[in-house]
């Protein structure tokens, strides 16, 4: 079984049923030639920036997640403005998060933004399912996150294409590890993306050439879960201040209100909705 592929300007509708049926799905086209390349052009200084692999992570579990040859550029969002308004808020992933997340919860929200540009000799992954990072959700449950990896360079099976393992969301034994035959790289140009369920089995895939293998992982997640990724403190306010509204409620700085559904709200400010609060500058 292969990862199918949508285009862009199809109707997200498609995107979505692939998604829902297979875990996961190839978006071609994500970015136009144009954004991708502006977006590239912000990343260049912060990768040349990146900090060296001192293995400094919140645990050293991590450390060997990543492996020591990958420059990382974290809090995207914070750090580039083509990211946070152009990218973060590109309307095939709102449309599949309207889709997919939207029924689970009053608003979406960016759950991390990390650039992974792997390098020569990365070694793969090991195989995870990223809703794992909310490991105490009871199974089965409705989805919480909807991932991807956007590629920022040609991705292919020799250069660490992420790859993924396609119908393993619908894997009642979450024990059950995937066979060699059951693993897909996620081939494709620069600008499309690789979409997947937070449960779908994937992981960065080895670069056994002499290039470096720069994607954009980002991943949505339920407006009512910690994110991974401290959206507030890697863009704070006074970035995101700057951000077009849409961007500043996808990083978290709107109130999560689920009264209309019987629920409550969270995360205001004053009793109020932090994003509305900026917005009359008052915040
Ligand atoms: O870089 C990739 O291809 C995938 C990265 C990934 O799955 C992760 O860091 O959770
Ligand atoms: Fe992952």
């Amino acid at each position: 079984m292969g990862v199918q592929h949508v285009k862009a300007d199809e109707p997200v509708a498609d995107v979505v049923a692939v998604l829902e049926a297979d875990g996961v799905v190839i978006v071609d086209g994500l970015l136009d030639d144009d954004l991708l390349a502006r977006f590239n052009a912000e990343l260049d200084p912060l990768l040349e920036r990146a900090r060296p692999d001192d293995g400094r992570f919140v645990n050293q579990a991590v450390a060997g997640f990543f492996g020591d040859k990958t420059r990382h550029v974290v809090g995207v969002a914070g750090k580039s403005p083509v990211f946070a308004a152009e990218v973060m808020t590109n309307p095939v992933l709102r449309g599949v998060c309207d889709e997919v997340l939207l029924p689970n919860c009053a608003r979406y929200q960016l759950n991390l933004a990390h650039v992974m540009d792997r390098g020569p000799g990365s070694v793969r992954q090991w195989p995870h399912r990223d809703e794992l990072v909310w490991n105490q959700l009871p199974t089965p449950h409705p989805e919480v996150q909807v991932a991807s990896v956007i590629a920022l360079v040609d991705f292919t099976a020799d250069n660490g294409a992420t790859v993924v393992v396609p119908g393993s969301h619908r894997w009642d034994d979450r024990d059950r590890q995937p066979t060699d035959d059951e693993w897909v790289a996620a081939e494709m140009p620069a600008g499309s993306a690789v979409v997947y369920l937070g449960s779908t089995i994937h992981a960065g895939g080895s670069n056994t050439t002499d290039g470096w293998r720069r994607g954009m992982h980002l991943s949505f997640c339920l407006g009512w879960l910690r994110t991974e990724e401290n959206q507030y403190l890697a863009t704070p306010l006074e970035v995101a201040r700057t951000l077009p509204r849409d961007a500043q409620e996808l990083l978290g700085y709107a109130a999560h209100d689920a009264i209309a559904t019987g629920g409550g709200y969270l995360g205001t400010v004053e009793v109020q909705d932090p994003v509305e609060l900026i917005a009359r500058g008052e915040l």
